[in-house]
């Protein structure tokens, strides 16, 4: 498992590579973001997950993360001295393993609890803050985690920002999704039940399909926390299930997706219509219709830039931008008569089809000349972008094999 994940991860960065000069850097970056995000992940234990508590201020978070260590670890009622920071809360005896993970994800508040050795828990910044920096944070982070427990309250699990901000462009990455309803003891217990259908629905419509919902009061008015071994139970399982590159893997195959579409499988059917292009373009300087020559050429390049689009159309752009200067020099060469064409017109100056042989040998001169110029560098950028088209397809197959093998 770990071997293929680093070899996707591989074929991923050459894939990015070869798109170098192909693609607009800005494009490439979500993939090599998820690329880096998977090689930090790959450097901590499998066995371990780290699971964030995201959510509305004073939906329970803190409240949740000392439940699950059965101590007040993490401070309640935003007292914690800085609450726009992450804070993680590792099994004591195996704090040392993940330390330097933590680092690498950028969470330096930490504490050790008695919670189950396979959990890292990280009481994550309120997504409402009004600080532009806690969401940046959330969302820096979230790729890069197992498993997100979104905590919800029975008055804020409809809130328009967890929905719209967070949940529906998330949505993709469901399957690494927990969700808690708190603070059930301040519900009728028959109506707790109405309330997790509501919740349901309200997902299915930020697109998620079959949530995972909890409903749990981790601090109750009185008496002991209510359904909070379950969810470490429920969180237990689905860690079990939740392959923990999925994120990745959907990352590569919406990336490699993407990428493709960029970079080609638009059949330019590039060499057959150069030749055509070439052809018209060489009769026409011939004949002295050097301006014509240009138009047809120039025409044919912008075609061919809009088609492959990206940094390729615009190296075949500015391709075409010479081609005035470089028809103004082809038709100089063929004005003048080339040493073979003197040769051969000494030979044959008796025969009548004199005439059109030197047409036909200068306008295939011509036709050579323009190929060296203008259709032989149009050729090396797509040549640049077929490659890149083949390592992320490379890629893609490899994604999708590796998907449907596991
Ligand atoms: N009634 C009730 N109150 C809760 C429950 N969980 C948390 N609270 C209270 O809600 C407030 C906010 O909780 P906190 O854990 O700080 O929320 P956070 O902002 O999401 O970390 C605190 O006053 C908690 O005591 C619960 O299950 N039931
Ligand atoms: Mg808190």
């Amino acid at each position: 498992m770990h071997d293929t994940i680093v070899g996707l991860l591989d074929k991923a960065d050459l894939a990015i590579a070869s798109c170098a000069g192909v693609i607009e850097e800005d494009d490439l970056e979500p993939m090599a973001r998820s690329v880096r995000d998977a090689r930090i992940r790959i450097s901590y234990p499998e066995d371990m997950s780290v699971v964030a508590l995201v959510g509305g201020t004073g939906s329970g978070k803190s409240s949740l993360a000392n439940a699950v260590c059965g101590a007040d670890v993490a401070m309640v009622g935003g007292v914690r001295p800085t609450t726009g920071e992450p804070l993680a809360i590792v099994p004591e005896a195996r704090a040392g393993d993940i330390g330097g993970y933590l680092g690498d994800l950028g969470v330096s508040q930490q504490v050790a609890a008695p919670i189950p050795p396979w959990l890292c828990l990280i009481d994550m910044p309120d997504t409402d803050s009004v600080e532009i920096e806690h969401r940046l944070r959330v969302e820096q982070l979230l790729p890069r985690l197992d498993m997100v427990l979104w905590v919800v309250d029975p008055e804020k699990y409809r809130d328009a920002a967890l929905h719209n901000r967070y949940l529906k462009p998330l949505s993709a990455y469901s399957e690494q999704f927990i969700f808690v309803l708190n603070q059930i003891d301040r519900l009728a217990p028959t109506v707790v039940e109405s309330v997790v259908a509501d919740l349901k629905k309200a997902l299915r419509e930020d697109g998620i399909e079959s949530p995972r919902i909890v409903a749990i009061a981790a601090n109750p008015t009185s008496g002991p926390p209510m359904g909070v071994s379950d969810l470490v139970d429920v969180l237990g399982e689905a860690v079990k299930d939740v392959r923990v590159f999925d994120k990745l893997l959907v990352d590569l195959e919406q990336g490699a997706a993407g990428l493709l579409a960029a970079t080609g499988g638009a059949g330019l059917d590039f060499e057959a219509r150069a030749r055509a292009v070439v052809d018209v373009s060489a009769r026409m300087l011939v004949d002295r219709h050097t301006r014509s020559a240009v138009d047809e050429l120039t025409h044919f390049l912008e075609s061919i830039a809009a088609e492959a689009g990206g940094s390729t159309g615009s190296r075949v752009r500015q391709i075409a931008t010479f081609v005035p200067s470089h028809v103004e020099s082809v038709a100089d060469e063929v004005k003048t008569s080339t040493p073979i064409e003197n040769r051969r017109r000494r030979r044959r100056r008796a025969r009548s089809s004199d005439l059109e042989t030197s047409r036909a040998d200068r306008r295939d001169a011509a036709g050579e000349m323009l190929d060296d110029l203008v259709i032989d560098p149009t050729r090396n950028a797509l040549a640049a972008r077929a490659q890149a088209n083949a390592a992320l397809t490379d890629l893609a197959i490899s994604v999708a094999s590796f998907r449907g093998r596991h």
